[in-house]
């Protein structure tokens, strides 16, 4: 029995250290470290190589640094063994903390008015009130679902769409690919919390943004996607950035990162660009949540939070 830690760009010491802390007495290896792949029971992994799970005929499950599993799921020799997610509210509340401010910064018009602090143009234009604004959230799992009840309480009018139909008090929902182009239609500043998978890829794409409100948001609709760069189409963007399909866009991911130097993106002075660091795992609360995750399968205790490998998360 072990813990394995193969983490593509992070830091696998400090894990290493946390979970040895956390787990005493049981064996935490790093992929340097001399092991039997037949010892490892679990692997905690992001963006694993291609070689990561060979010889591990023992393996009792995969437990996941991100929230989004997308890259596991495309790894080329995956086991057939439950892939635990990262569920942590300090994630979420960090996420909530993105959406908000960006969500904000779009009503309030900061674009506008940085222009205008440029041009050193006074001009007192009254930004919308946020009750007359509606923030649409694609994706109302444990991060989408945290910020539309945040967003309400602020006073936005939120919407949400989802794969199933939710139902939530005082956000309008709507569910699956049929309800799409109804939930675009009244969304100003569209916010994509989705995972990942097939029937996702590319959803931020021209068509998508005509479909968008063009209200009370003054200028157009604004994008925030702080999901996954496999979303968006980069090209689509930047035209709809460029001929006031958008009015503006934050975004956080990006179809290759880190964001090339030749991205039209870093130039348009509506696109606000943050390098993926809307939530990232927090290494304090999640050994203290892998650990635990552990520690009771190992007492014979269901696995939570559990990948469903035919929906893709
Ligand atoms: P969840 O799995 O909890 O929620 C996913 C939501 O998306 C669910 O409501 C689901 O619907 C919905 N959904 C999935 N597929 C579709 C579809 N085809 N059509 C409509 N709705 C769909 O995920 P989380 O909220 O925890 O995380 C969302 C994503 O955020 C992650 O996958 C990850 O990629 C990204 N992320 C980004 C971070 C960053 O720093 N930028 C940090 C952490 C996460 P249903 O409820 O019906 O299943
Ligand atoms: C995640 C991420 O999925 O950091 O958790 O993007």
């Amino acid at each position: 029995m072990a813990l394995l830690i193969h983490l593509t760009g992070v830091n696998e010491k400090a894990w290493a250290e946390g979970f040895r802390g956390a787990l005493p007495g049981y064996p935490v290896f790093l992929r340097s470290d001399d092991y039997d792949p037949k010892a490892i029971h679990y692997v905690f992994a992001w963006k694993p190589e291609a070689d990561a799970f060979e010889g591990m005929d023992n393996l009792k499950a995969i437990l996941s640094l991100g929230a989004g599993v997308d890259a596991l799921m495309q790894h080329p020799a995956l086991p057939d063994v439950p892939i635990v997610r990262f569920v942590d509210k300090e994630l979420t509340h960090c996420m909530s903390d993105y959406v908000i401010a960006n969500v904000m910064m779009h009503q309030r018009l900061f674009t506008r008015y940085a222009a205008h602090q440029k041009a050193k143009v006074w001009n007192q234009f009254y930004p919308p009130a946020s009750s007359e604004i509606s923030v649409g959230i694609m994706g109302l799992g444990t991060l989408g679902l945290d910020a539309a009840e945040k967003l309400k309480v602020i006073g936005f009018d939120v919407c949400g769409w989802s794969r199933s139909k939710k139902e939530v008090e005082g956000v309008e929902t709507f569910a699956g690919d049929g309800q799409l182009d109804a939930f675009l239609a009244r969304t100003d500043i569209l916010v994509c919390l989705l995972p990942l998978t097939p029937e996702t890829h590319g959803i931020l794409n021209m068509d998508t943004f005509k479909k968008l409100r063009r209200g009370p948001l003054v200028g157009g609709p604004a994008l925030i996607n702080a999901a996954r760069g496999g979303h968006q189409k980069e090209a689509d963007i930047a035209a709809a950035l460029e001929d006031g399909t958008l009015a503006a866009a934050s975004l956080d991911v990006f179809e290759v990162e880190p964001l090339p130097k030749d991205s039209p993106l870093w130039d348009l002075k509506t696109c606000f660009i943050t390098p993926h660091i809307a939530a990232i795992s927090n290494e304090r609360s999640g050994v203290e949540y892998f650990s635990q995750m552990l520690k009771d399968h190992e007492a014979g205790q269901p696995l939570r939070n559990v990948v469903d490998r035919k929906r893709g998360y």
